[in-house]
């Protein structure tokens, strides 16, 4: 009976107390960061018995409850330290063959030792954990987040000792109707914490976030703004881009906020020359370097313009999984890979599905002059109706849109990805877009749609949002998920908006090594005919400005279970899971050396 109070009164104080992440820190590679990553103890919790009790009221401080920090691993009816190990970052399901097809709830631990440096606060950073994320540092709830993709962090000051400390983590991957993405999609749910963790040290006043980008409107001037964490007012700040023999110094408002404008004629960014300029951005005693690039991205009519030249985006479709291992990738040397398979392939453009990428693909791609189109998992249906779900999605565009803005590869925000038509659904699109140019009105605004009807020959893309996004950008399958690829020879487009078009998907699957004739589904030879036919097809689309074939490499998939052939694997890749390339890569390769 007691023990049922202190449950329910530990659940009530969550209730009052359960604490998201804090603002975002910009540019987090560039603080004082040690690295957590590394083998964690971990224990399966399929039933959450770690964070519910079995009246299914939540505990306040899941294993931890009712116990004094030392107790921790004390065996009762769990032990954190002979549990077995999982690398962090790195997801579950391809490290242990009875997590393959876990979704649900895992409980990591690590120790670690803290000293702290003078006038130092420590803080805690996660790349992503997915989905559902509870922090605990010695045995103290220090918060949560929701998201799979996108990072997040906490003041731990108040939690950390002096020499020994640990923390632990419950995550879980349930997928869940109301979330986002809902629980159907294709692609695995890779779970666990699948990026970086860091300990960061930053001193009490740092530079919280800043933009540093070319005026969108004015000519030969840089703006942007620089925010302190805290609200002070008087603090000196400066941002200098050497190079360009650029300094401004200025004082904090009542905000801890700046704004400034230099004029400057700096090389602009772009694929042949993607020019990166130092930026140093200080305050008492405290520097943030940063990389930057400065270019326009426009649109004009049906044409794309970068720095005001017309562009033609030749790119590829990508999951964040490893060229050669096919988990999450989360290294800097495996989307170096995957990158490297995009340059080969002759493109300037990659479109990073279906959700935000980690900042090491970001900011690589970035400097292999790769232009970007970022998305949010807004894919297939969502609960349209939902207000949480609404909150949901514009929380993980809102960190997309923080942690890269000052990248200047990105140029498309996409908000979704093949959602059907409905009032719903263009209420809570609408909503948006409106909500990522708020917080970006240099970037275009995009969204994967579909093929709206097909009639005499004629595949009609009408939808109620192309009022709404800069790019008009459709996913089809001539020749995969209907007819055949003959068909893409004859096939007429009606896409009656003024504006760019963007093919962003398009393909179907092979299996790589399995050969026959250009008419046999799963063979190289049909995915090649298919490329060729469909490449044919989309030459004759007026306005077409830009392609992502879908996929770079063959991925993981619940729903690609054929035996034999796909295995798990959506095998729409051009480059195999054991990164060999099929044919279709050698006509796409033609293709773009043509445009
Ligand atoms: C699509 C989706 C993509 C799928 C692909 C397919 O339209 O956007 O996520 O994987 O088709 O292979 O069916």
């Amino acid at each position: 009976m007691k023990k049922t109070i202190i449950y329910l009164l530990a659940s009530f104080i969550l209730c009052s107390v359960s604490r998201a992440s804090e603002p975002l820190i910009a540019n987090i590679y560039a603080r004082d960061i040690t690295f957590l990553n590394g083998q964690w103890n971990y224990i399966v919790d399929p039933f959450d018995n770690g964070l519910y009790d079995n009246k299914m009221q939540r505990l306040e401080k899941g294993f931890f409850e009712n116990r004094k920090p030392r107790d921790v691993s004390e065996r009762i009816e769990y032990n954190f330290d002979t549990s077995p190990l999982l690398k962090v970052p790195s997801d579950w399901n391809t490290q242990e063959e009875k997590l393959f097809f876990y979704e649900g709830t895992i409980w990591y631990k690590k120790d670690f030792t803290y000293t702290r440096g003078k006038n130092k606060v420590p803080h805690i950073y996660f790349g992503a954990v997915n989905y559902e994320a509870q922090v605990y540092v010695n045995g103290k709830y220090v918060g949560e987040h929701k998201g799979g993709y996108t990072p997040f962090n906490f003041n731990i000051s108040d939690f950390v000792n002096e020499g020994r400390n640990f923390i632990v983590l419950r995550t879980n991957n349930a997928r869940h109707k109301d979330n986002v993405p809902t629980s159907n999609m294709d692609w695995w749910n890779f779970g666990g914490i699948t990026r970086d963790v860091l300990l960061v040290d930053l001193p009490a006043v740092f530079v919280q976030d800043y933009s540093i980008q070319l005026d969108k409107e004015k000519k030969g001037i840089i703006k942007g703004w620089v925010k302190l964490n805290q609200s002070l007012s008087g603090q000196e700040i400066t941002v200098e881009i050497p190079e360009l023999s650029k300094v401004f110094k200025g004082l904090t408002d009542d905000n801890g906020f700046v704004s400034f404008e230099m004029k400057a004629q700096p090389t602009y960014w772009s694929s042949k020359d993607p020019k990166l300029y130092d930026v140093d951005i200080a305050q008492n005693g405290e520097t943030v370097k940063d990389k930057i690039g400065f270019r326009t991205i426009k649109t004009e009519g049906k044409k794309i313009l970068l720095n005001d030249e017309e562009v033609f985006l030749k790119g590829i479709c990508l999951h964040e999984e490893a060229a050669y291992r096919n988990g999450r990738a989360w290294s800097k040397d495996e989307v170096r890979t995957l990158l490297m398979w995009v340059k080969e392939l002759g493109c300037n453009f990659v479109r990073l599905t279906h959700y935000p990428h980690n900042e090491y693909m970001v900011r690589l791609a970035e400097e292999m002059g790769i232009m970007i189109w970022s998305e949010i998992p807004v894919y297939w249906t969502i609960s349209w109706d939902n207000p949480e779900t609404y909150q949901n999605a514009e929380k993980q565009l809102d960190e997309m849109i923080y942690r890269d803005k000052n990248r200047s590869a990105i140029i498309v925000w996409s908000i979704a990805n093949e959602t059907p038509h409905g009032e719903s659904r263009d209420k809570f699109l609408k909503k948006l877009s409106d909500f990522a140019r708020s917080k970006d009105d240099t970037r275009l605004i995009s969204m994967a749609m579909e093929v709206s009807k097909v009639s005499d020959n004629t595949n009609l893309v009408q939808d109620n949002m192309s009022e709404y996004v800069d790019i008009i950008s459709f996913n089809q399958y001539l020749g995969w998920y209907n007819g055949t690829p003959e068909d893409c020879r004859t096939r007429k487009w009606e896409i009656p908006y003024d504006k760019p078009i963007i093919v962003s998907e398009f393909g179907g699957d092979a299996l790589q090594g399995y050969h026959g004739e250009s008419n046999v589904r799963w063979t190289e030879e049909y995915q090649e005919e298919l490329y060729k036919a469909t490449l044919e097809m989309l030459n004759k689309i007026d306005g077409l400005a830009g392609i992502s074939p879908w996929v770079l490499k063959d991925f993981y998939s619940p729903r690609r279970q054929l035996p034999g052939i796909q295995d798990w694997f959506n095998r729409k890749g051009i480059v195999s899971d054991q990164g060999i390339k099929k044919k279709a890569f050698f006509v796409l390769q033609d293709w773009f050396k043509t445009k």
